[in-house]
């Protein structure tokens, strides 16, 4: 259901002040909760790719049941690194590999299964899918992340909870301990409605060996996330967008990820499949409603049974790169009136330097000169996250008949707010901010003409 913008959001968020942890008399206010140094460097990251392909990418599946024999894994083609140039190409900063789905199967030489590809005739069991994968993305500047399906339907311990953890937590340790430095690690929530893990200690296992990694857990797994579920596969984010949430009494940054699929749907390669594609269009509107309303773009990608991504994927994923790359490519206002460097800062394109409001402030005005005036129809803003998230709301304004035209009238920027609005034509061009909890601090702030642009 879409929710509209309007306060009641924003009286929620405040509501939070006078939360009570854990009964002792500690209040804490959701504007005082800030990032870890790794859930920032995790969101500057913006856009990641998640990686399908096991036995179910031979059988068109998608849930696998646990029956499938390994015999059936054999690409004859497999090539990590094309797949990893396409996913470069797209713009994505990182790829996380499913090394275990629900079916059971292992993608890496475990030595807690047989049920893995020792079994299979790819490399007459000699491969390890998760290794090459991880080495390919490392050579084409990739991070690296695994998943691992804590719901297993092949596994016989999975009946017994005992067991289960005990050999969860074990592939887990190698998992966490053979491939080096893991930028994500996806806990997935699917199948395990009712079942109650001891994550307390598997969550124990992954930070002792990894303790920098950023841990995806959707709604159910609240306790344990570093980054939490948008709450479905649409690819969008349709609410305001605030990092603090409260769930059941756990106040803590946790960002939003995305996660949607190349193909509609799918998961998992199939074969005929291609109409389910995405087109460019369909791409750039999820990434402007994901990355674009402050969250983490995880985009679906599979490799087909040959063990390449089909061209018509790789394809695609080329188009996008080079569709954001004109799109956001070109700030206008980086050739502003230069007459104070705080500004600047703000307009310059390195998100490393950011435009403070005066200390102790709670509104104020960013506002740009430029030589001659701009047409324009899209505005990007980014804040500096490092001390929270302090916009709470804003308008883009601009100079028209002797007055301020309010473009934008929002709530909730964070780390990247796309916005668009009727094309505009303006020599003053300003950033109001309304609202904030403390003094903003903004990275960037960029406006742009994408009327007749591809979407
Ligand atoms: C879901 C799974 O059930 C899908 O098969 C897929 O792995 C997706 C990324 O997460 O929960």
């Amino acid at each position: 259901m879409r929710r509209g913008w309007n306060g009641r959001f924003l009286s929620g968020l405040l509501g939070v002040a006078a939360l009570t942890l854990n009964g002792a008399a500690l209040a804490q206010n959701a504007v005082d909760i800030k990032p870890s140094p790794q859930q920032t460097e995790w969101q500057d990251l913006e856009f990641g790719v998640i990686l399908h392909f096991d036995t179910n990418t031979f059988l068109d599946r998608e849930w696998g049941d646990g029956t499938a024999s390994p015999q059936v894994f054999n690409p004859t083609q497999f090539d990590p690194d094309q797949w990893m140039k396409a996913i470069k190409a797209s713009g994505a900063k990182y790829v996380v590999m499913v090394a275990k789905h629900h079916d059971g199967f292992c993608l890496w030489p475990t030595g807690q299964t047989d049920y893995s590809i020792k079994q299979s005739p790819w490399k007459d069991g000699k491969g390890d899918v998760v290794g090459e994968v991880a080495k390919a993305a490392r050579a084409n500047g990739l991070k690296f992340g695994v998943y691992l399906s804590p719901w297993d339907r092949h596994d016989p311990r999975y009946k017994d909870p005992v067991a289960y953890d005990k050999y969860y937590n074990a592939e887990l340790e190698e998992l966490a301990t053979h491939y080096g430095d893991l930028v994500e690690f996806w806990l997935d929530g699917a199948g395990s409605t009712g079942r109650t893990y001891n994550f307390p200690k598997i969550i124990e296992t992954l930070r002792t060996y990894q303790p920098n990694t950023i841990v995806f857990a959707d709604t159910a797994l609240f306790e344990y996330g570093d980054a939490r579920w948008a709450g479905d596969e649409t690819g969008k984010i349709e609410y305001q967008n605030w990092n603090v949430i409260d769930r059941h009494g756990y106040i803590r940054w946790r960002p939003v990820e995305v996660d949607t699929p190349l193909r509609k749907l799918h998961w998992f390669w199939h074969p005929n499949d291609e109409a389910s594609l995405k087109t460019v269009d369909e791409l750039l509107d999820s990434y402007e409603n994901s990355v674009g309303h402050g969250g983490q773009w995880m985009l679906g990608v599979a490799p087909d049974n040959r063990g390449l991504l089909p061209d018509s994927d790789a394809k695609r994923l080329r188009e996008l790169g080079a569709a954001l790359r004109q799109r956001y490519g070109n700030n206008l206002l980086k050739e502003h009136v230069r007459t104070d460097e705080n500004v600047s800062r703000a307009l310059d394109g390195d998100p490393d330097t950011f435009w403070s409001a005066p200390a102790g402030s709670h509104s104020a005005t960013l506002v740009v000169d430029m030589p001659t005036p701009i047409t324009f129809d899209h505005a990007l803003t980014m804040e500096w996250l490092t001390e929270g998230q302090q916009v709470l709301q804003y308008r883009i304004e601009a100079w028209q008949g002797g007055q301020w035209k309010p473009l934008v009238s929002s709530y909730a920027i964070g780390h990247k707010k796309i916005d668009q609005f009727a094309p505009v034509t303006a020599q003053r061009i300003r950033l109001n901010i309304m609202t904030s909890a403390g003094e903003a601090r903004i990275r960037e702030f960029q406006v742009f003409s994408l009327d007749g642009q591809t979407k």
